[in-house]
């Protein structure tokens, strides 16, 4: 296991990012990162153990679980379009997927999207062309998607229960998709099929610094990171106690799995260099799991 003690950094500007973000590529197509990134998430680098997971991780913090997805038929079966685009699922309309449309052109916010219905093969063809209409597409994890990924690791970290199968999806999205500041009342696997993300994550214990509470939902935050980064003055003003959030940066990349616990803020930002592809498998808290304050009644 890696160091339990947790390195923060904090991102001034731009130009820190842009280090973070440095050219070099390993073979696999991940970056190789300064070892600075990889200290502000825990990272293993085999097999995590259900006890590791609940001792250090389960509902605490972030971690990310390198290559744990390595052997998903996905990563290789998804790589061909024609295959992605034909995975029919079980039911009669299991190929037509929910597409968001952005109203800002990059940011997706489920509120402040409209959406479409697709066929998956027309979402996979659109994946691959530079489009006028940016677009996030979500298909349920059923029928030959399913039978693609093998959730039996998670499972055990999960400690036996299935995911609901209902939330379990499937992300497809071009370059450069973002997924502003937001947290889930579930716990997350986000698995990387194809392509990079990189995450940037703010724990609950900083939520007064996120500005939540976007349209009254206290889980979406106000902050746009994107114009924030930019150095934009009227953006700064309007949030700024969001410069006093510790942010903790961690890129997935083909075959890795990050845990995101309950409540922790995480905005997501698919690699410039090409679409991604990704698994979310969501699964509940047990009852004794602590509530956010904002969501008690
Ligand atoms: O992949 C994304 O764009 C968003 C993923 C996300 O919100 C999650 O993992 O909970």
């Amino acid at each position: 296991m890696d160091s339990t003690d947790e390195e923060t950094m904090d991102f001034d500007d731009d130009s820190d990012l842009a280090l973070l973000l440095s050219p070099e590529t390993e073979a696999g197509g991940c970056r190789l990162l300064p070892p600075m990134a990889f200290d502000a998430v825990d990272i293993f680098d085999g097999p995590v153990s259900r006890d590791e997971f609940e001792r250090f991780y389960r509902h605490k913090r972030p971690v990310l679980l390198r290559g744990a997805a390595q052997s998903w038929p996905a990563l290789s079966l998804w790589r061909d379009g024609a295959t992605l685009g034909s995975a029919l699922g079980a039911t009669e309309d299991a190929d037509l997927v929910t597409s968001l449309h952005s109203n800002d052109g990059r940011r997706f916010l489920g509120i402040d999207c409209t959406k479409s219905r697709k066929l998956l093969d027309a979402v996979v063809r659109e994946l691959g062309e530079p489009s006028a209409s940016r677009f996030y597409a979500r298909a349920p994890l059923r029928g030959s998607l399913r039978s693609a990924v093998d959730l039996s690791a998670l499972r055990a970290l999960m400690g036996g229960a299935s995911p609901t199968a209902a939330n379990c999806s499937v992300w497809l999205g071009p370059a450069g998709n973002i997924t502003p500041f937001h947290y889930d009342l579930c716990h997350g696997f986000l698995v990387g099929v194809i392509g990079r993300k990189t995450f940037t994550l703010v724990s609950p214990d900083e939520w007064r610094c996120m500005h939540s509470g976007h349209r009254e939902r206290p889980e979406l935050s106000r902050v746009d990171y994107e114009a924030w980064r930019a150095g934009d003055a009227d953006e700064r003003r309007r949030h700024p106690r969001f410069d006093q959030a510790t942010r903790l940066v961690v890129e997935v990349c083909e075959g890795d799995v990050l845990y995101t616990p309950p409540f922790w803020w995480h905005h997501v930002e698919t690699s410039a260099e090409g679409p991604a592809v990704s698994a979310l498998i969501p699964f509940d808290p047990e009852a004794h799991e602590p509530t956010h304050v904002c969501h008690l009644r």
